[in-house]
C-alpha cells in the first residue's frame, strides 16, 4: 500500500535525504520518495510496516510529520 505523510521543517536536500533514510530503514517499507517542495513523503509498504513508529522517528529527528 502507499502511505503519504506531511513533513514540515525540511529546509534542504540533506533534510530530504535524512527523512528518506529514516523511512527506508523501517521494516516493511520498500521505497520512499520525499519532496521538499510538497513537504511530503510518499512510500510503499506492507502490513508489517509501523507507520506510527515511522512518524515518531521523523519527529524525533526534529521534523514535524503526520499521516495524511
Ligand atoms: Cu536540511
Amino acid at each position: 500500500m502507499e502511505k503519504r505523510l506531511s513533513v514540515e521543517g525540511m529546509t534542504c536536500q540533506n533534510c530530504v535525504k535524512r527523512v528518506k533514510k529514516i523511512i527506508e530503514k523501517h521494516g516493511g517499507v520498500s521505497e520512499a520518495e520525499v519532496s521538499l517542495e510538497q513537504k511530503e513523503a510518499v512510500f510503499t509498504c506492507d502490513d508489517t510496516a509501523d507507520v506510527t513508529g515511522i512518524v515518531k522517528a521523523i519527529n524525533d529527528f526534529g521534523f514535524t510529520a503526520a499521516e495524511k
